[in-house]
């Protein structure tokens, strides 16, 4: 398996790494499995996780084969964050899409049972508008059966249409495993 370690939680712009690596950023709602996705794909539990939504509060950095950087999100959509942190989330979030000089990918994680929210059509426009490579990731398939996971593609499509199953757009559990071997290779394509 694949080295990662944690190198620091970042609250200020200062903070960013000096290095100047790749960046995988994992984004989306809270509560949709952004550090569990982490857990899961490197076989560790170096990422903290919970069932309350808002667990992460900083932009994590873990650094993976000494190579690239994943960065973990706080999610949005989640209520109980005051506005002044969510703000401070929001501008710390754009300085690291806009400013900081490197290539970057994001994941864009989706909890499979329900449709994209307002918080995500907002999110995948303005990923777009960064152009910035980006996937879509279906998390907690386990909790589907077959068709189910048929029909979370088919929505999903409906608001992103330019996604296609196993390109750009893929069904994860970090519970059981689902489609972890397809999105190791992705990653492993993309940077190592
Ligand atoms: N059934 C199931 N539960 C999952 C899966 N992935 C994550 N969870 C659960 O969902 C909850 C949230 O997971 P986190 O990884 O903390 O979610 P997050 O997106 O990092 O949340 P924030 O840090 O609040 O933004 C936890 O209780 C996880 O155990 C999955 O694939 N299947
Ligand atoms: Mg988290």
């Amino acid at each position: 398996m694949k080295k990662i370690e944690f190198l620091k939680p970042v609250f200020t712009k200062n903070d960013f790494p000096k290095e100047n690596l790749h960046q995988l950023i994992l984004c989306g709602r809270s509560n949709v499995g952004k550090s569990s996705f982490i857990n899961s794909i490197f076989n560790t539990k170096i990422a903290k996780t919970s069932s309350t939504p808002g667990k992460t509060r900083s932009l994590n950095f873990y650094k993976v084969e000494n190579k690239f950087f994943i960065v973990d999100l706080p999610g949005f959509g989640f209520a109980k964050v005051s506005r002044k942190e969510r703000d401070e989330w929001n501008k710390l979030i754009l300085a690291l899409l806009s400013n900081y000089n490197s290539i970057k990918v994001a994941f864009h994680i989706i909890d499979s049972r329900h449709s994209p929210q307002e918080s995500d059509i907002e999110l995948n426009q303005f990923i777009r508008q960064k152009e910035i490579p980006y996937f879509v990731i279906l998390n907690k398939v386990d909790k589907l059966n077959q068709k189910e996971k048929s029909e979370s593609i088919k929505r999903t499509i409906e608001f992103f249409p330019e996604l296609i199953v196993n390109e750009n757009l893929f069904l994860f559990s970090a519970l059981n495993g689902f489609g972890k071997k397809e999105i190791f290779n992705l990653i492993s394509k993309l940077f190592l």
